[in-house]
């Protein structure tokens, strides 16, 4: 299989070069280009359910949805299987898998060699944040799956647009990004419903910005233009060029006085970023409006305020837990319909359902095995990394500046995870390199978004433990030297937040979805200099009466809140050996400063 110069829809010299290249090694039956129209994704979609893979929802319930079951060895992002392929280890540093380039290509090119037998090769030009951008990034991904070809049109700007933008002025760089689920077909031989290999790899090769990934179908494995360009390899560029790519959602909040401040908030997957970037505030007077609830691009600008862009066009969300109760407006968002579920659970009128939906179960199911389900069955009848892939502007609290090349001012980051002990509701750090030293000190434990055991307390630096494209020592360091990176630095105030602390039998103190809207209003009295804290050894916090409890004085009675917003001096003289344990590890590129920074902190615990 040969590219067809003369009918491709390009004429970006490097882009056909890279497709003929692929095509040949790969040996796919037809090369398909993708142009990002409704027509192409009805289409794609009308062949995926004749071939057995997807179901059409109703039309009524969802419109232009398509309901996916994933093998189910291929349900969420394999970290161990994930490596950056720098040239020297070090670039790797400590906290990401590594192989020399040249072997792991070698390794991969054989696995590649004949993959696409049988299949259709989808070529997928997009480009992350607006087209308009001054300094728009693009990437192609080549791929072998049509569920890939569908939800990236709803995560990213898909087609012909972004196509025509690469060759404007000249060829312009694309990351290249392949991906084949290793499942060839032979002749005669029948497809399976959610093809994939056992073995699986995701690969990044951070000097050429390329990404290859086999074996995998799902989400943060196959749909290449979000962790893997979003966040490791645009870290990397970052790195280079000045700014920050962070696993971070974006939220604007207006004050009852009419003031709005923007938000960015870093939180490991499955920790409520997608809640909070919809955040319904229950507190009277508050609105706030999504721009992002995954990943955030900030630059500086001219007068040295951080910028956020969300470079993503749609939500991959967690289904369990989201609800008319915990998230309207992300239950409004797919209401819209135009959206991809996978590995939720199906109703017998042709609707989804997942745990948390709804107050009542229904009785009757089809769970993401296939099974008939029922309230007897005693499993869960949606996988807990179910997701639901739907595009971003049917979002109802959409902000319009989500698309705005030029992004928003960031006036506070909060850093956050999941912890039942130690770390209180919220916390103010004193600086800049105070903010860095809690983001490089956060942890969380884990979720079911990766493979492995859930529950476990695992540090995660500014919730990108598995998406640092480079040595981690260095990354930590990046962030410091945004003091020095621009003449008139205003970088935003960072806040360490923890909505999931718990009382000693297990209950969690606060109830966080809509009312974090009072720790929110607690963080821009803060940056306003209205709202009250007591300085601690680790920071500052709220005073009891500085966090509004109108409406709720009874279930967050001075007890609780106490108990929820206190530093106990005990429990964090416990996490020093394990914070120490953690700066070792991240080895001789970790920056000394934070070093120091911890033993004022001790000095500060043992003096309290
Ligand atoms: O699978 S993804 O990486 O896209 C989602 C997540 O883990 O946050
Ligand atoms: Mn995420």
């Amino acid at each position: 299989m040969s590219v067809d110069t003369t009918q491709a829809p390009t004429t970006h010299k490097a882009l056909l070069e890279w497709v003929s290249e692929i095509a040949a090694l790969t040996e796919p039956d037809s090369i398909y280009w993708c142009d990002g129209s409704q027509e192409e994704y009805d289409r794609l979609g009308a062949e995926l359910v004749a071939a057995g893979t997807a179901f059409k929802l109703d039309d009524s319930k969802k419109k232009n949805s398509y309901y996916f079951a994933s093998d189910p060895d291929d349900v969420a992002r394999v970290e161990d299987r994930t490596y950056i392929c720098s040239t020297e280890e070090i670039d790797a540093g400590p906290t990401n898998n590594w192989r020399d380039p040249a072997e792991m290509k070698a390794v991969m090119t054989e696995l590649y060699r004949g993959s696409m037998h049988g299949r259709t090769m989808y070529v997928i030009p997009f480009c992350m944040g607006p087209i308009d951008a001054e300094d728009p990034k693009f990437g192609v991904e080549i791929s072998d799956s049509a569920y890939v070809a569908m939800s990236m049109r709803i995560m990213t700007r898909m087609g012909e647009g972004p196509l025509k933008a690469m060759t404007t002025g000249g060829d312009r760089a694309f990351v290249p990004c392949l991906h084949s689920v290793g499942f060839p077909l032979e002749e005669g031989q029948a497809d399976v419903p959610w093809p994939c290999n056992e073995e699986k790899y995701i690969v990044h090769f951070p000097e050429d910005r390329a990404i290859w990934s086999y074996g995998s179908g799902y989400g943060g494995n196959a749909l290449l233009g979000k962790k893997c360009y979003s966040l490791r390899i645009a870290s990397v560029m970052a790195r280079d060029e000045g700014w920050l790519a962070e696993h971070m959602l974006i939220l604007k909040l207006t004050s009852p006085a009419g003031k709005a401040y923007h938000i960015a908030g870093a939180f490991p997957s499955a920790c409520g970023k997608t809640n909070l970037a919809m955040i319904d505030p229950t507190l009277d007077g508050w609105t706030a409006e999504t721009l992002g609830d995954d990943i955030n691009w900030m630059r500086f600008d001219k007068e040295g305020y951080l910028r956020g862009v969300n470079p993503e066009n749609g939500f991959f969300g967690v289904a369990p837990g989201t609800g008319w109760s915990t998230n309207p407006n992300a239950m409004r968002t797919i209401d819209g319909g135009n959206s991809i579920f996978t590995n939720v659970a199906r109703t017998l009128d042709g609707d989804v359902w997942w745990e948390g939906m709804t107050d009542e179960n229904p009785a009757e199911l089809i769970d993401w095995k296939g099974e008939p389900w029922t309230l007897e069955s005693g499993v869960k009848a949606a996988h807990p990394n179910s997701r639901f892939t739907t595009p971003m502007d049917q979002c109802p609290i959409l902000s319009d500046e989500w698309d705005d090349p030029k992004g928003v001012r960031i006036d506070a980051i909060l850093f956050g995870g999941r912890r039942a002990t130690t770390i209180p509701l919220v916390l103010e750090t004193s600086s800049w390199s105070h903010g860095v030293f809690v983001g490089a000190t956060c942890s969380s434990e884990t979720t079911a978004a990766a493979k492995g055991k859930v529950g476990v307390v695992r540090r995660d630096p500014m919730a990108m433990l598995p998406f640092i494209g480079y040595n981690a020592g260095d990354y930590i360091q990046h962030w410091l030297d945004m003091e020095t990176l621009h003449e008139t630095p205003h970088l935003p105030k960072v806040f360490y937040v923890n909505w999931f602390r718990k009382s000693d039998d297990g209950k969690f103190l606060w109830p966080g979805f809509g009312e974090n809207s009072r720790v929110l209003a607690w963080i821009v009295g803060r940056l306003d200099g209205t709202a009250d804290a007591v300085q601690t050894p680790v920071g500052f916090v709220p005073t009891l009466d500085a966090i509004d409890r109108t409406g709720i004085e009874d279930e967050v009675d001075d007890e609780t809140l106490a108990a929820v917003l206190k530093v106990d001096v005990d429990e964090w003289k416990q996490e020093i050996p394990l914070i120490e344990e953690w700066f070792t590890k991240l080895g001789e590129r970790f920056p000394k400063q934070l070093w120091k920074d911890l033993e004022d902190l001790k000095t500060a615990l043992d003096n309290a």
